[in-house]
């Protein structure tokens, strides 16, 4: 296995058409979750991934897991829960980049992860595990999974990497503050946003975030800047790298998973921080000009069309 992931994955509804989900009447389901999103991406260009979750065992717990198995995510430590069903959400698409998500997740079968459903062996087997902001504040269950999790990483000569995806409306800000600067403190690389930069260190410039973050302990830290691109503190060496054009923008839910996805794919590559922070805007830009989490994200030869021509 090269990663390891763990986290929640719903049935994500997205109307047909923009406006108030209110007046909306037909949906399309599909499905969404940034730790399985970043799962397909890395599955698409060829690594081996693992996602370690818990379904519903009902309709949309299977439609999860037979996506997922299509996609040829490993799904051995996937654990169906017979009391709690799968948790849902809708995408409401006020405009091409203005879109808010109404989430169904409360007491979801995933929110009830616990540390016993770790298997040792099978994160141990990995090079990466890949975490994100959003599990550990769905209940104290996933917090202290997270944590077990990162534990098992730690010993076994995994690299941690974190994605704090803010969700101000999962927890209140303190909390989530407190709970994604302790995982920022363990994690070997973190992944944040200039907004979740800013909100996790106080600080607004990206290089002033990356060392507020490197004194938590990460010696890797690339930021998210949208338009302009992304910047990386990494183990010495610094830099920023342009976005890739966006020719318009239809959904822009997902896209840090496929910033993710292209950075830990450079990084299992073999890539210098530089490319694989290219390789993490190329895929964040493919995947919010298609509507959804992950119908965006590339296979290898269409990911490898784009940098062949990228270096022209
Ligand atoms: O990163 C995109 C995801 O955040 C979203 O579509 C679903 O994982 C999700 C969540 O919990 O919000």
């Amino acid at each position: 296995m090269d990663i390891i992931t763990l986290g929640e994955t719903m049935v994500l509804f997205t109307p047909n058409k923009a406006g108030m989900l209110r007046y909306m009447d037909q949906y399309s389901a599909q499905i969404g979750g940034s730790e399985s999103n970043v799962a397909i991406g890395l599955t698409r260009l060829g690594h081996k991934v693992g996602w370690i979750s818990r379904l519903g065992s009902d309709e949309f717990g299977y439609k999860i897991l037979q996506f997922l198995r299509g996609e040829g995510v490993d799904l051995n430590e996937v654990k169906f829960d017979h009391e709690n069903p799968t948790g849902i959400y809708f995408k409401e698409m006020l405009n091409s980049e203005e879109v808010r998500v109404q989430y169904f997740r409360k007491n979801s079968a995933a929110s009830y992860m616990k540390p016993d459903d770790l298997n040792e062996e099978y994160i141990a087997s990995a090079k990466i595990l890949h975490i994100s902001g959003i599990t550990p504040v769905l209940s104290k269950g996933c917090y202290e999974t997270i944590l077990k999790a990162i534990e098992i990483a730690k010993n076994n000569g995994l690299k941690v990497v974190f994605d704090p995806n803010l969700r101000k409306t999962l927890c209140s800000e303190q909390k989530s503050k407190d709970i994604l600067l302790e995982i920022s403190s363990l994690a070997d690389i973190v992944l944040p946003g200039k907004g979740e930069g800013q909100f996790l260190t106080g600080e607004a410039k990206p290089e002033r975030i990356a060392n507020a973050l490197h004194e938590y302990g990460s010696s890797g830290v690339v930021i998210k800047l949208g338009e302009e691109g992304a910047y990386f503190s990494f183990e010495g060496n610094d830099g920023y790298v342009p976005a890739h054009p966006v020719k318009q923008v239809v959904d822009p839910v997902g896209a840090g998973d496929g910033f993710a996805t292209g950075v830990l794919s450079g990084l299992l590559d073999g890539l210098n921080i530089k490319s694989a922070v290219r390789r993490g805007t190329v895929i964040g830009s493919l995947v919010t000009m298609v509507q959804g989490d992950i119908e965006g994200l590339p296979d290898r030869k269409r990911l490898e069309g784009i940098t062949n021509y990228l270096k022209h």
